[in-house]
């Protein structure tokens, strides 16, 4: 199901439906005709920054619209039938309590988007108790992919590294280079989702790889991988990533990116996730660089204006 109306393919693998998380009439027709057995709610504005410009948006779709996805599987008296995940998320720690972050991590939401997922997180568990549904919070650190949004942070630098190296564009413009976080491949998250569904009992996991780096160092490998190192000068607002050897700016600090409030740091313990079901991630930090370095110069070679 699509947050945004889109298209209904016929005679595809899968279909689509036009749905909205704030529409529950149409969330129920959509449940009592597809009957499904595993629903996963990925349906969110997930953009941190943004949630701060539509916060009462942000609730109704992030967390009312949990709500509504519950209750419309009830309404339709499927509770024991389908196995629901939720998207949890690291956000929740906000102002973490300690590092590395875990299940019993205490939550510290530092934005309208945490605000709101807080509310799905606990809707989730008081629905599994109240009506014993099999419902599970996958709390799922950042997980990137050539296919993420090009408004986050990983994405909007290779995107950008990459139309550098094909002299496309000339500097890269980012908020914070300091805020660090605990990035991992979506295709391993993926993964992660689906095993939860397949316990027994239904329960809450961190899915994280269990290291951290900064927004810096992504920048810095992202311009490895095109052959150039990137010297950092000055500080503040007035740091500047040049390019060895020419001198050349190739990064500079925008505080228009800058958020109210900031997640410093996450760091993920999945060792619970790893205990019950044995999932581990696959790919690690140098190697996601490299995938959407990769499919991101591609992109740009053959379309540039992408
Ligand atoms: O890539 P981001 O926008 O991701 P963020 O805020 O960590 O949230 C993502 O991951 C969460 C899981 O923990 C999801 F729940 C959420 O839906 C989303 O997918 O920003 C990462 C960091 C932030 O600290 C931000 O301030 O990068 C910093 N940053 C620095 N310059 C920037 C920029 N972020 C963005 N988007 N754009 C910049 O220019």
């Amino acid at each position: 199901m699509y947050q945004n109306p889109s298209t209904h393919q016929e005679g595809a693998s899968f279909k689509l439906h036009y749905g909205d998380m704030t529409d529950s009439s149409c969330l129920v027709k959509i449940i009592a005709q597809v009957r499904p057995t595993e629903i996963y709610n990925l349906a969110a504005q997930s953009h941190v920054k943004i949630s701060f410009d539509l916060s009462e948006y942000t609730a109704e779709v992030d967390g009312v619209g949990t709500l509504r996805l519950l209750d419309a599987i009830r309404t339709c008296g499927l509770e024991k039938q389908v196995k629901f995940y939720q998207a949890s998320t690291s956000e929740l720690y906000g102002k973490v309590a300690e590092t590395p972050q875990n299940e019993k991590t205490p939550f510290y939401p530092r934005s309208p988007y945490a605000c709101a997922k807080m509310y799905g997180f606990w809707i989730v568990i008081n629905y599994r108790e109240a009506y014993d549904m099999f419902a599970c919070n996958g709390i799922l650190f950042n997980h990137e992919s050539p296919r993420r949004g090009e408004n986050f942070v990983t994405r909007k630098i290779t995107r950008t590294v990459a139309k550098i190296s094909l002299k496309q564009q000339e500097v890269l413009e980012l908020g914070n280079l300091d805020s660090k976080r605990d990035w991992g491949h979506a295709r391993d998250y993926v993964e992660a989702m689906w095993m939860m569904l397949q316990l027994e009992k239904p329960d809450d996991f961190v899915i994280a790889t269990g290291e951290t780096h900064s927004v810096r160092e992504f920048v810095e490998e992202s311009f490895k991988f095109i052959g150039k190192t990137i010297e950092w000068r000055g500080s503040g607002v007035d740091e500047i990533g040049v390019e060895k050897g020419t001198d050349v700016v190739r990064v500079k600090v925008n505080p228009k990116y800058f958020r109210p409030t900031e997640v410093d740091l996450l760091l993920g313990d999945a060792s619970k996730a790893k205990s019950v079901f044995g999932w581990t991630p696959k790919v690690g930090f140098l190697d996601l660089v490299k995938d959407m370095m990769t499919a991101d110069i591609e992109l740009m070679k053959n379309n540039p204006r992408a």
